[in-house]
């Protein structure tokens, strides 16, 4: 890669406090790590390609939600309405990502070979309260560490005024009355909903999560999270990457103490996917 910038690492104080906010509040950001060459590459690709894809209805909410996968991942699976591009190994291999999730601690990563294009588009609508794990009725959904993170980049500042992130720190692990009102993320009925559905109001505990372009948000997949509308005449894209990691019934090698009983579950159970929380989430 040509113009690569020096990468920002964190100090081991530093690393450690991102450690403890990801099981605390269920996510952590990870300052400067896409940029120079490659961030201006990505927002070259994500650009030319909003341009030329038009977004089904449905997605609008989400503002889009195009598939990108890496060549060797698409040819696998032969999906139409996926894409392949070489930038999706670029992002996915970025060394000053792998050096910031392995200075977090995160361990046995695998990715699911793709990006999602997430683009809000000026004067796009808020995204709704939702979570995207839909392994609840498995036991590492109960766990204290995640089981399957996010890791995502907008690829220009974000505040409220265009549409940034917004969390309910520590709904990975505890339940709240929203868990049982929302329907399943992403769902039909969630796209029917116009935006008086409650999936849309202000929440108790929320906080805003604005980011500077290029920064790594780090979110478990178990935490409730939404994104305001985008007030602005200019586009808010994000590329957001799904990584499987602690494969079950792994413990983190840095867990000090006696890990928790969910892991003594038989490790070739097979469970039915869930997106609606079950007893695993108290
Ligand atoms: O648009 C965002 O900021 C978040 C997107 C997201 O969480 C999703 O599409 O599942
Ligand atoms: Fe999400």
């Amino acid at each position: 890669m040509t113009n690569q910038q020096p990468t920002a690492t964190l100090t081991a104080a530093e690393a450690l406090a991102k450690r403890r906010q990801l099981l605390d509040d269920g996510f952590c950001i990870v300052p400067g790590v896409l940029r120079g060459d490659l961030l201006d590459r990505m927002r070259q690709f994500s650009d030319d390609f909003l341009d030329t894809h038009a977004v089904d209805h449905k997605f609008r909410y989400q503002g889009s939600d195009f598939h990108i996968m890496t060549k060797e991942a698409w040819d696998q699976q032969q999906d139409p309405r996926r894409y392949h591009d070489p930038i999706v190994k670029d992002i996915l291999d970025l060394p000053a990502a792998r050096a910031a999730c392995d200075q977090v601690g995160l361990e046995d990563m695998t990715s699911a070979s793709s990006f999602i294009l997430l683009s809000k588009p000026p004067h796009g609508p808020p995204l709704y309260w939702h979570q995207d794990a839909t392994y609840w009725n498995h036991p590492k959904s109960a766990l204290p560490w995640p089981s399957r993170v996010f890791l995502s980049y907008y690829l220009v500042d974000t505040t409220r005024e265009n549409g940034c992130l917004r969390i309910i720190p520590g709904t990975h692990r505890k339940r709240t009355e929203l868990h049982d009102l929302l329907p399943d993320a992403h769902s039909p009925e969630m796209q029917r909903a116009d935006e008086s559905h409650l999936a849309f109001t202000e929440q108790p505990g929320e906080i805003d999560v604005p980011c500077k372009a290029g920064d790594l948000v780090i979110a478990d997949g178990r935490v409730l999270h939404a994104a305001w509308p985008n007030n602005t005449d200019t586009r808010r894209t994000l590329i957001l990457a799904w990584w499987d990691l602690f494969p079950f019934p792994s413990v983190p090698t840095w867990w000090e103490g006696e890990p928790p009983p969910e892991v003594h579950a038989d490790p070739h159970a097979t469970y039915e996917h869930s997106r609606r929380p079950t007893h695993h989430l108290r």
